[in-house]
């Protein structure tokens, strides 16, 4: 599944979550980081962290992709 392969790419140390770190990583590694700025991963982060727990596990990424903004 597509949505499974996208959090494993942004998933940068196999840790099972994504931490801003990892989110921060992916931005830089696609060289989007002029369209991307640490604020906009921040609100994302905010957003999706429904646990508070400051990592996004796989079911609160998909979460955060079908809800939208
Ligand atoms: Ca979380």
């Amino acid at each position: 599944m597509f949505l499974s392969q996208l959090f494993q790419e942004m998933d940068t140390d196999g840790s099972g979550t994504i931490s801003a770190g990892d989110m921060k990583a992916l931005v830089e590694k696609a060289g989007a980081q002029e369209y991307v700025s640490d604020e906009r991963i921040n609100e994302f982060f905010a957003r999706a962290d429904q646990s508070g727990d400051g990592k996004i596990s796989i079911e609160e990424f998909f979460q955060a992709i079908i809800e939208g903004p």
